[in-house]
């Protein structure tokens, strides 16, 4: 690739991900609201509010590749969620139309299926059962995506990513880790896999005690290689587990699922 766009490339993943990526694209182009500090000489940044249409336009042309990290990665106000992940989600898609269709990489969430127990174990065809207005904003831009790929013939990757972090904060974890290195394989199959598609991906490690199953994308050629069973004896050492009824060890999605929809005002 040419040019590889970062949406969120101040956030926790995207601070990750940029000295990572470095080899992935001639020039990185990063982007976010939030502070980027100096470009390297491969880098260029672009601060911009992805709820502005206008300069998610000028973000997006001349890049021929998207990883979208942008947005509310928490469950939040309504209008906080709306502006970047609904309208922010919105704009993208009309930018990347208008500029020749790059290929997007979505960081979707877990959160679109928190609600089902521990003990499930689901593939892509299981119905969304979002656990709360984050969650919601990211079966929206699933559905938008999708839309822009039957209509346009845009190629997107959902991934659904479980929780990707330096290592498993809890037991929960366990099963949802996702480490970097793996992601860094994931997003190189992505952008290098002759044909796409729209393909939902969990973004999970080989995590010995994962719920979620991704042999419909054995295509990709995707084969992550951490697993996250070797932190077990340390989170044994460090907390308690939760109770049996406890949110965390209950659903997927954790704490999440007892989130509240926070007021407006
Ligand atoms: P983060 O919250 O650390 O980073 C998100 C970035 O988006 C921030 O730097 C923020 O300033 C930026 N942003 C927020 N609103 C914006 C707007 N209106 N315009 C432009 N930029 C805006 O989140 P993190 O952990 O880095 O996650 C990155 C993406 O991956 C998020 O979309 C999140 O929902 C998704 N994800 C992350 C998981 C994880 O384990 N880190 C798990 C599941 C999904
Ligand atoms: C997410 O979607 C969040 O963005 C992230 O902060 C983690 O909490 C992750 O899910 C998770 O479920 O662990």
């Amino acid at each position: 690739m040419k040019r590889l766009l970062i949406t969120g490339a101040a956030g926790g993943l995207g601070r990750a991900m940029r000295p990572r990526l470095k080899g992935l694209a001639e020039t990185l182009r990063l982007s976010d609201i939030a502070g980027l500090g100096r470009a390297e000489p491969h880098e260029e940044i672009v601060p911009c509010d992805l709820g502005d249409a206008n300069a998610v336009h000028k973000l997006v042309e001349g890049c021929d590749g998207i990883l979208h990290l942008g947005g509310i990665s928490v469950e939040d106000k309504f209008s906080k969620i709306l502006n970047a992940n609904l309208l922010g989600l919105y704009n993208l898609y009309e930018a990347a139309r208008a500029h020749e269709k790059p290929r997007v990489l979505f960081a979707s969430s877990n959160h679109t299926v928190g609600f089902y127990r521990q003990d499930q174990h689901i593939d892509v065809t299981a119905p969304m059962r979002p656990d709360g207005l984050y969650g919601v904003s990211k079966c929206f831009g699933e559905a938008l995506a999708r839309l822009y790929f039957e209509k346009f013939g845009q190629e997107t990757a959902l991934v659904r990513i479980g929780s990707c972090m330096e290592k498993p904060k809890n037991h929960r974890m366990l099963s949802t880790w996702m480490s970097y290195d793996d992601f860094l394989s994931l997003i190189a199959c992505v952008f290098r896999a002759p044909m796409l598609g729209c393909p939902i991906i969990w973004g999970i490690s080989d995590n010995d005690s994962r719920w979620w199953d991704n042999a419909h994308a054995a295509y990709l050629g995707w084969r992550p290689r951490d697993n996250a069973e070797r932190f077990r004896a340390e989170l044994d050492a460090q907390l308690e587990r939760p109770a049996p009824d406890a949110a965390l060890s209950r659903y997927q999605g954790g704490q999440f699922t007892e989130d509240p929809i926070f007021p407006e005002t």
